[in-house]
């Protein structure tokens, strides 16, 4: 029985889930769920968002406990730094990711007036200015690519590709990162799948 990810293609979580699939080169199925009305998923996980991966008749739920998962059973390529302290950090890092960046992805996804959209840039700002701080004098944010940089760019990408928005250049260390996640993953355009 083949391993089977739940997802939608332009879904930033699901996104990340594909890139720690594809770090790890393991082979899987993809259910689109919004092919059937998301009726399949809510059979199996009794529950509407997506990623979620059949793990040969196990179900897990959501982009951080799959990756956990997937971890555990294909160490190689590992998604977590040297070090319990950074594998800590790491994890915080990654919940930041999905709790706290992705609300000011909503904010831009949803601003329909000129000045909802404002709020929603002043409140990015906030974020970039922080990751530009981070990623000063570094490639990655721990000493190799982790599901910390993994969670931010897929927010960042889903940024650029769907909502059409860039990170302004003036955040210079943030760009530098970006570029250099874009050259490693070479991942295809969420925004090509966004139709
Ligand atoms: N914390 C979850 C978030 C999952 C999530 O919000 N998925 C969205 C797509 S980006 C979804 O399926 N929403 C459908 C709904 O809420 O009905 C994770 O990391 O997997």
């Amino acid at each position: 029985m083949a391993i089977k990810l739940y997802q939608s293609q332009t879904s930033m979580f699901c996104e990340k889930v594909r890139i720690v699939l594809a770090l790890k080169d393991v082979p899987y199925e993809v259910v689109d769920v919004k092919k059937d009305d998301r009726k399949s998923l809510i059979e199996l996980s009794g529950q509407r968002k997506v990623p979620v991966m059949d793990y040969h008749g196990q179900c897990i739920i959501d982009s951080t406990y799959i990756s956990a998962f997937l971890e555990k059973k294909y160490p190689q390529n590992t998604i977590y730094p040297s070090g319990v302290s950074d594998k800590g950090l790491c994890l915080i890092l990654e919940d930041w990711s999905d709790e706290v960046l992705i609300h000011a992805m909503h904010l831009m996804r949803r601003a329909e007036s000129a000045e909802a959209r404002k709020e929603a840039e002043k409140e990015l700002a906030v974020h970039f200015q922080s990751l530009d701080q981070l990623f000063t004098g570094k490639r990655f944010i721990f000493d190799r690519m982790t599901v910390a940089d993994i969670a931010i760019f897929t927010q960042l990408h889903y940024l650029y590709t769907v909502i059409k928005y860039e990170v302004p250049d003036s955040y210079k260390n943030l760009h530098t990162w970006m570029e250099l996640m874009r050259n490693s993953l070479k991942l295809a355009s969420l925004y090509d799948f966004a139709a």
